[in-house]
């Protein structure tokens, strides 16, 4: 008993805070467009600067803070259970509806950080372009990019921090052929959720670490694009399957099962209206899900991303993977540099972001596999081709 009074009592303060803070725009409107949400680094110049413009308004406004805060204080109620996936479409959505709230023309981008997996310090998404890279030593302030020097009022008056889980790097993230494993291996809702919270979607969080690995890294805009990557995943395993936009299952935080009927904590809406990302008061599709209805067919061709665009080192940016894999060895000669898994997550971690620890074990696992199956096509593909 005493732990519903508490889990109410939490909801109460999350909506006093947040609401006094920033708006809560209702969603049942039909949609009058379908928009289409897209790789960050595929916007133009023009596009780009126009959503960096949004947000640092939406800064200006103290929104940040308020995403920040109610995040921080419904998040046992929405990880670490199933109301994961449809709660953060929620929010998403508010989020880029007070974006369109001051330029109605712009859209949700995502972070497709499966691109530059084994060398997110070579990603464009976090330098000076997009979203800059690291904190400075110390405090950890975020000094380039779209957030430069970016204050921040929540949970204390700082400023925006970042701090790269090993120091000067992120470590690696994980492949997004170990993303379609998961995808093709889950069968419910729950599995699939739990599997992706806990794998994929922790390891950004805690590789960029300062605000980014706490729960309210919502103050951090780059929360959004990365959540949106998390969600584009989700709708991708949905249009495999039709029944899955209608249908939910697992459990949420009180151990009360999820269903279609069940409410989102904080907003209210009923689970049911977040599964088709193109129904009423949604109005969007990802660039590259693929899809039967009822997603709109999008004109983007499908990311067919090999695994080993990245540039090694961050040095070499060709395109030619291949002219990465060939360094010099002490001994003159070369060889194939392996990629490096992410590593295990710290259980302390893990428990107090409410994320399942034995998951996370398993889905190391999963992850190690999969990067020695790439490592193992590397190391073909280079002695066919040094033949
Ligand atoms: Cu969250």
């Amino acid at each position: 008993m005493l732990k519903y009074i508490c889990i109410i009592a939490v909801v109460i303060i999350g909506e006093v805070v947040a609401k006094s803070v920033f708006p809560t725009p209702r969603l049942d409107t039909a949609c009058s467009k379908i928009v289409v949400r897209r790789d960050v680094t595929t916007l133009g110049p023009a596009e780009l600067d126009r959503f960096f413009r949004v947000v640092r308004e939406m800064h200006r406004r103290g929104w940040m803070d308020g995403f920040g805060s109610m995040h921080d204080h419904i998040s046992h109620q929405v990880h670490g259970n199933d109301q994961f996936f449809a709660w953060h479409r929620r929010f998403l959505r508010h989020f880029e509806v007070l974006m369109q709230d001051i330029d109605p023309d712009v859209v949700l981008p995502y972070w497709n950080w499966g691109t530059f997996w084994q060398n997110p310090l070579a990603d464009p998404v976090l330098s000076a372009a997009y979203f800059g890279s690291n904190g400075r030593p110390g405090d950890g302030c975020v000094l380039d990019g779209a957030e430069a020097r970016w204050g921040r009022n929540y949970p204390s008056r700082n400023c925006l921090t970042r701090k790269f889980r090993y120091g000067t790097s992120t470590g690696s993230f994980w492949p997004m052929r170990a993303v379609r494993d998961v995808m093709n291996s889950a069968k419910t809702h729950a599995q699939f959720r739990s599997r992706i919270e806990n794998g994929a979607h922790g390891i950004v969080h805690l590789g960029l670490g300062g605000d980014f690995e706490t729960m309210w890294a919502p103050v951090d805009v780059l929360f959004f694009l990365h959540h949106a990557m998390i969600d584009k995943i989700w709708a991708e395993w949905q249009s495999r399957d039709l029944q899955r936009f209608r249908s939910v299952d697992g459990y949420d935080a009180a151990r009360q099962p999820v269903m279609a009927s069940s409410l989102l904590p904080f907003y209210g809406d009923e689970v049911s209206t977040t599964l088709a990302t193109n129904g009423p008061g949604y109005c969007y599709v990802y660039d590259d899900v693929p899809g039967p209805a009822p997603f709109v067919k999008s004109t983007h061709k499908r990311d067919e991303m090999p695994e080993f665009a990245a540039p090694l080192n961050g040095t070499d940016t060709s395109s030619d993977s291949f002219v990465n894999m060939r360094v010099a060895n002490s001994k003159g000669g070369s060889s194939i540099v392996d990629f490096t898994p992410p590593q295990p997550m710290d259980p302390k971690w893990l428990k107090s972001m409410h994320y399942d620890v034995k998951e996370a074990a398993r889905m190391q696992h999963l992850v190690d596999n999969v990067v020695a199956q790439i490592n193992a096509e590397r190391r073909e593909v280079g002695s066919t081709k040094s033949k």
